[in-house]
This record gives structure tokens, C-alpha cells and sequence, in this order.
């Protein structure tokens, strides 16, 4: 059977391109500094967010974590949102193994922080707080619909960090997508950050890796707590290699996902028992829920018949879903999840 895998755009497998790019890639020890591989996605990485340098890592939770620990020390605070991938989805890795205090505040719908809530959010000197020292940015928002945070928001908050001396983080996790939705580069979208991580392995289609990009004094320090972390990976340039193929190939076709992810969410919007999120998608996902008197089952039991189809989505709570658009999902995969959505309920 034919499978359609819209449980995320982390399933994607490499291309034919990659495959090849990773069997002919030349290597070293990236402990020694010395796989041109990695050397060379770094600088790339580093460019094309406008930072002076890159850290590759093994994944978007351990880029935010080294981003964190490198800003923070036990005991500091980061402001983060309470929707953020950060707060709910990396296994608490910031206060278990950084000490770092998060003070969690609501994401609005767009993804974005209240600026006076961030504002009210940073501590004063009596000593019974602790240090705040970060804010900490999604672009794009994964909880909030996939929503981009625009180069005048995330602008804003650098001004409010900066009246406070405190630094800014972006998860990038899908800045490329962010980039694309918004008609701006990924270098504008990072400019105003003091950090930025985004992922390879997501829509880019890479296999494996993210990369961590700040300045070098930052990306210096950033290593030595990578090397803490068990990041060190000697000649890991078989899986950058990948990643150099994702910048140079993926990123100028996302806004594809986008509109496919607009065919899916209208072809779902017209099917009754589906309320699509208004609005939804903003970039490669979209959400829905089950409407009760007209679809009344469950997110997980409608996802099961949906499987049993061949078609994989993701259930975000008890009658909600999340289905995202990615390289291996084609337009007749669109119609087909639609069809499949029709005949399950
Ligand atoms: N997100 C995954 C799941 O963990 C939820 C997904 O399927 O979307 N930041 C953001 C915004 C993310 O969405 C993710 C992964 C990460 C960081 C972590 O990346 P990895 O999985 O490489 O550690």
C-alpha cells in the first residue's frame, strides 16, 4: 500500500541526491575540527542566517539546548512561550540538565509573546529572583498553527532584551519555511537574535542534524557545551552532507508544501465533521478538529481508520489533528488524504 505520511515533516527520508552526496563525502574529525564536511555546512549555515558562525548538532532539541545552556547559567531564567516546542516537547533537557528556570508565558494564537508580558516577565535585582538572561523565540510557531513571527516582531523583542541586557534565542526549527511564507530572507528573519538553530531533518529532507548559529565567541562557547551533551560526532560529515545538499536544493521549493498544505486544508474544510482552524495553514501545517454532533469519535479512532487506508496523520488532543506537507507528499497524495478523510468518517 501506498503511504501518505502526514504526521510530520520529520519523516521525511533523503533523497536520491542526498544518498549520493553522503556516499562520496569527504571526512575527518569533527572533534579535531577537521571534517571539511561539517566545516563547510557550517559556513553555510553561518551565511545564510547572517551569523558569523555554525555549530552542527545531532537534532533541533540538542541545538536549543546548547543554545540555552551557552546563554544561561543554574539558576538563570529564559523567557520562553508556555506553547513553545522548548517548554512542552524537550523533555524538560533545560531545567534537568542546565538548571535554567523557565518562565513560561501564553503564546497568542500568532505564535508571538505579549511584549509587555515579556516586559513585566524579567526580574528585578532583589536577590529572591532568579537572573533573567534570555528570551527565547519559535519561528515558526509549531503549536500555534505553524505561524511565522515576522522580522518586525522578533525586531521589537531584541529592543525590549536589549533596554535589559538580556540576549535572544530563535528556534528555527522551520525558519526556511517561515522565510518562504513571508517573502523575506532567513537572514532578516535571524538578524535581530543573538542565536538561531534550525533544522535540516524537517521539511529540508535531510536525514539527520540541525545546526546552532550565533557569533563566534558565542559558537566557541556553544561547543565546549555540545562536547558536554556527547555531541561531539568525529565524522559526521556522512550526515552533513545531506544537510549541504538540503540548503543548496530544499529551500527554494517549500513554499510547494505551503500550497499543498492550502489544497489539503480546503479539500478537509468541505467534508462536514471537519472544522478546520480559520486561518489554517499558515505555512506547511494544518489543524482541525472534529466537530462534536457531526463527527462524534475520536481523534485517535478516526486516525485509525484513516491508517488502515494508508494514511498517517497525527493527533494533537483528544479530537484534533495536525497534518503536515512535505517533500514526499505530491498532489495526488493531497487528493487521496482528502478522499480518505471522506470515507472514514
Ligand atoms: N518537532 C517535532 C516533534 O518533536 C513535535 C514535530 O513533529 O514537529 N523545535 C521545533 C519548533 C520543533 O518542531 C521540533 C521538532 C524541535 C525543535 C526539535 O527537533 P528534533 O526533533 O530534531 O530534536
Amino acid at each position: 500500500m501506498h503511504i501518505i505520511d502526514l504526521r510530520s515533516d520529520t519523516v521525511t527520508l533523503p533523497t536520491p541526491e542526498m544518498r549520493r552526496a553522503m556516499a562520496e563525502a569527504p571526512l575527518g574529525d569533527d572533534v579535531y575540527g577537521e571534517d571539511p564536511t561539517i566545516n563547510r555546512l557550517q559556513e553555510m549555515a553561518a551565511e545564510m542566517t547572517g551569523k558569523e558562525a555554525g555549530l552542527f548538532v545531532p537534532s533541533g532539541t540538542m541545538g536549543n539546548l546548547a543554545a540555552i545552556l551557552t546563554h544561561c547559567g543554574r539558576g538563570d531564567e529564559v523567557i520562553l512561550g508556555k506553547s513553545s516546542h522548548t517548554f512542552l516537547f524537550e523533555a524538560g533537557g533545560i531545567s534537568a540538565l542546565g538548571g535554567v528556570h523557565p518562565n513560561q508565558i501564553p503564546n497568542r494564537p500568532d505564535g508571538t509573546l505579549d511584549l509587555d508580558e515579556i516586559q513585566s516577565g524579567i526580574r528585578s535585582a532583589d536577590p529572591h529572583h532568579p537572573v533573567t538572561r534570555l528570551v527565547s523565540l519559535e519561528n515558526t510557531h509549531n503549536r500555534c498553527g505553524g505561524a511565522p513571527l515576522t522580522v518586525e516582531y522578533t525586531r521589537a523583542v531584541r529592543e525590549i532584551a536589549k533596554q535589559h541586557g538580556l540576549s535572544v534565542h530563535l528556534d528555527g526549527a522551520r525558519l526556511f519555511n517561515a522565510a518562504a511564507a513571508l517573502g523575506v530572507s532567513a537572514k532578516d528573519l535571524a538578524a535581530p537574535v543573538d542565536s538561531v538553530t534550525f533544522c535540516l531533518s524537517k521539511g529540508l529532507c535531510a536525514p539527520v542534524g540541525s545546526v546552532l548559529c550565533g557569533s563566534n565567541d558565542f559558537i566557541l562557547r556553544a561547543h565546549r557545551i555540545r562536547k558536554q551533551l556527547g555531541g561531539g560526532m568525529r565524522q559526521a560529515g556522512v550526515i552533513a552532507a545531506a544537510g549541504i545538499v538540503a540548503l543548496e536544493h530544499m529551500v527554494d521549493r517549500l513554499q510547494d508544501d505551503h500550497q499543498r498544505a492550502k489544497r489539503l486544508a480546503h479539500g478537509l474544510a468541505a467534508i462536514p465533521g471537519l472544522l478546520v482552524d480559520p486561518g489554517s495553514p499558515l505555512t506547511n501545517m494544518v489543524f482541525l478538529n472534529l466537530e462534536p454532533e457531526t463527527a462524534p469519535l475520536s481523534a485517535e479512532t478516526l486516525a485509525e481508520r484513516l491508517a488502515a487506508q494508508g494514511v498517517l496523520v497525527g493527533a494533537a488532543g483528544e479530537r484534533r489533528f495536525r497534518l503536515v506537507t512535505h517533500y514526499w507528499i505530491d498532489d495526488s497524495d493531497i487528493h487521496q488524504a482528502i478522499s480518505a478523510f471522506s470515507a472514514a468518517l
